[in-house]
């Protein structure tokens, strides 16, 4: 396959052309990452998440920098849900990024919720395969803002930093609103900024209530000032602990294996329900089911049940 084989030699261009194929859910695209994934795995990857201009990008910049010193092939997907094209938002991560522009080991790639049929999760996870397969060793996802679509996106990581910063009042809610699970790792950036202090003192007393007596390993807390490049180092060196954690007490294999249940379900429904849908012509009946309903007032369950029901006697006469 000729796409899969340039991108398994890091070309890229051919990177992009492979994940412009799963963003617009080409028929090849399954033959396309079934073929890279045997070379799947290794990489490893970070999820970063909190509210807008929390300073995730200008963070990502110096975890990127730290890695391209180390030698490390860095790939970073900007994950947009909330915006149907890749708009402003992206474009100025991309700005605060663009120290790396010319450095071929380094790829940024935007992502935007336009047309994906199974989800932008899944195209994301999709296009982590594809840089995992490139070469890259640690690939960033760093989505725009926290709702439940970046929960699901942030699932896909190995390892969470939740980005907070003082000051911005919904912090706190967040904490409570229980976005505070999705991180392994809190980052609280702007620390040259008022209240930082207080937010850690927060942070750790949320985290204290939050945490059963057995649970040993504590979630670390880090601040930062990204765009003073501050508290970096101390970051990058608590997440490589914390991968070497998770490493030795199986909680990575753990999560990579509830990621492929998560992965089964999604391909499975909608498998399903695409196959169902063609067999019973739903489009074209679904406006006499809402007749049913709404003049002749049979209730949904019994309509949809009985309709279940006549699907699997006439598909066991097939
Ligand atoms: N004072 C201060 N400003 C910061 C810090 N980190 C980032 N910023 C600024 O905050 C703004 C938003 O940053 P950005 O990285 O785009 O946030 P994102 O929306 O979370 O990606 C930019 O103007 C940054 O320069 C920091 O540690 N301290
Ligand atoms: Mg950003």
């Amino acid at each position: 396959m000729e796409l899969g084989d340039k991108v398994l030699k890091g070309h890229i261009r051919s990177i992009g052309k492979a994940i412009s194929c799963i963003e617009n859910n080409r028929p090849e695209k399954e033959q396309l990452i079934d073929y890279l994934y045997p070379f799947c795995g290794k990489a490893e990857v970070i999820g970063v998440t909190g509210s807008p201009g929390a300073g995730k990008s200008t963070l990502v910049d110096k975890l990127i920098k730290r890695e391209r010193k180390l030698g490390k092939k860095v790939g970073i997907i900007a994950v947009d849900p909330s915006s149907p094209f890749s708009g402003g938002a992206i474009l100025g991560d991309r700005l605060r990024m663009q120290n790396h522009a010319s450095d071929d080991d380094v790829y940024i790639r935007s992502m935007a919720s336009r047309g994906h049929l199974g989800g932008i999760a899944t195209a994301t996870a999709d296009a982590i395969k594809i840089f995992d397969a490139a070469g890259f060793d640690l690939i960033i996802i760093e989505t725009i803002g926290v709702g439940q679509t970046e929960i699901e996106v942030m699932d896909l990581a190995d390892l969470v930093l939740l980005v907070l910063v003082p000051g911005m009042g919904d912090e706190i809610q967040a904490l409570k609103a229980g976005i505070m699970e999705i991180g392994d790792i809190y980052v609280i950036n702007k620390k040259d900024h008022d209240g930082a202090q207080k937010l850690y003192a927060e942070v750790e007393y949320v985290l204290n209530i939050n945490q059963s007596e057995n649970d040993k390993e504590k979630n670390p807390i880090i601040l930062t000032s990204a765009n003073l490049d501050e508290g970096i180092d101390d970051l990058v060196k608590c997440y490589r602990d914390y991968f070497k954690y998770i490493r030795c007490n199986n909680i990575l294999e753990e999560k990579r294996k509830k990621r492929i249940v998560n992965e089964i379900n999604h391909i499975f429904t909608e498998k399903i329900i695409s196959e169902v849908n063609q067999f019973l012509h739903i489009e074209k009946k679904i406006n006499q089911w809402v007749k049913n309903i709404l003049h002749e007032k049979v209730g949904p369950y019994t309509l949809i049940n009985k309709k279940i029901e006549q699907f699997i006697k006439e598909f066991k006469e097939q």
